[in-house]
């Protein structure tokens, strides 16, 4: 674990958060990163001083040799281009890597609010209208994309699974069912059905 006191990434981190999507991409990066913890329960991510780091007062929240990023899909992008370029993220002259933006996008800006729609069960929204579609679409979106698999781009993990399968496991996790979406593998063999 390339955890040290010392290091000049800086993740700050709370427990059942979207940091976990952060620490996990860390630790493919293998580069040093030191943990801040945050105690949302007291309020510490809503004062000035945190602010200035993340205007929304969320995590994850990230200061790379001091400079602070916000938002966990910018996170992963800036951290895998940075310190893994050409491996944990293709390249920019590589045919993958319009996929591999579609899916870090994707992850963010469909999959999180279609699993508001069902989680939330926010109801009689048109999907050619929501920047999502629906939940079922983003389902078998992202269900044809991990067959064969086992990852969205073929062989290699990029950043952009992580943020995929950090979604699912948040299905998971927020799901009373057993018929959830355990990894993009299980994910392609039993994905999360109606409630
Ligand atoms: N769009 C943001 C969402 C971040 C977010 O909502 N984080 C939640 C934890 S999962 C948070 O910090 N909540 C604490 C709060 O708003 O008080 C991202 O992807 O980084």
């Amino acid at each position: 674990m390339p955890q040290a006191d010392n290091a000049d990434i800086v993740l700050y981190y709370a427990p059942r958060t979207r940091a976990f999507r952060a620490l996990w991409f860390l630790e493919e990066l293998g580069e040093p990163y030191r943990i801040a913890p945050v105690d949302l329960a007291s309020a510490g991510h809503k004062r000035h001083d945190f602010l200035q780091l993340n205007p929304m007062g969320k995590l994850p929240t990230v200061v790379d040799h001091g400079v602070p990023m916000a938002e966990s899909g910018a996170i992963l992008l800036h951290l895998a281009d940075k310190y893994s370029a050409g491996t944990l993220a293709p390249l920019s002259d590589d045919p993958r890597r319009p996929d591999y933006l579609r899916w870090l996008f994707f992850a963010v800006g469909v999959m999180e609010p279609a699993f508001g729609e069902k989680f939330f069960k926010w109801e009689d929204i048109p999907p050619h209208r929501a920047a999502w579609g629906s939940f079922a679409e983003m389902e078998r979106v992202v269900t044809e994309a991990l067959t064969p698999g086992p990852y969205l781009l073929g062989d290699e993990l990029t950043a952009a699974d992580v943020l995929v399968c950090a979604n699912l496991h948040w299905a998971r996790c927020s799901s009373s069912s057993r018929r959830r979406a355990r990894s993009p593998t299980t994910w392609r063999a039993a994905p999360p059905g109606p409630d």
